[in-house]
């Protein structure tokens, strides 16, 4: 065998390590890489432990409020799995307090032109308070949040819109 065929044995040899590695161990080499949620980085940031029904709260510290972006914050602190549950904080209105809300968009182009015309309510102005408005990801399908208040202004301006698609939690039990 000369040098050049030892080599590319030695590289077959590796590939096929890695392709009959479970993918299980891939996706746990990734989760593993560290416990903390809610910083930069694309969510692979959790325990395994902690994959199940998480809790997140929406913007972080930063709550639920206009002018913060929302579609940043979801791809930084994205995957999320389904029954993962989202909670919106935001303070119900006031004098000193602009009313916010929760709603979805049925589909892309009403969420990309903040069109709520066929959007439904899901949280109203007096349900961000105390614990926030608690939303479950039940399916596994795209969910196009956005608040509603000023006819799509806090959605357009205020960046306050964002879209999850959750995954198939990857662990169970
Ligand atoms: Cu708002």
């Amino acid at each position: 065998m000369g040098f050049k065929s030892v080599i590319s044995f030695a590289l077959g040899l590796i590939l096929l390590v890695l392709i009959s590695m479970p993918s299980d161990n891939l996706v746990a080499a990734k989760v593993s890489r560290g416990t903390q949620r809610g910083g930069a980085g694309f969510g692979f940031n959790r325990t395994s432990q902690a994959l199940r029904n998480t809790t997140i709260i929406v913007g972080g510290s930063e709550h639920w409020h206009y002018g913060f972006d929302y579609n940043r914050w979801a791809f930084q602190n994205g995957p999320f799995y389904q029954n993962d549950t989202l909670v919106f904080k935001y303070d119900p209105p006031s004098n000193t307090t602009f009313p916010h809300s929760v709603y979805l968009f049925k589909n892309f182009r009403s969420f990309m032109k903040c069109n709520l015309n066929q959007s439904t309510l899901v949280g109203n102005v007096m349900q961000g308070g105390g614990d926030g408005f608690k939303f479950v990801l039940k399916e596994r399908k795209p969910y196009l949040f956005a608040c509603g208040e000023r006819g799509g202004i806090h959605c357009n301006a205020g960046l306050m819109k964002f879209f999850v698609w959750p995954l198939k939690a990857p662990c169970r039990g």
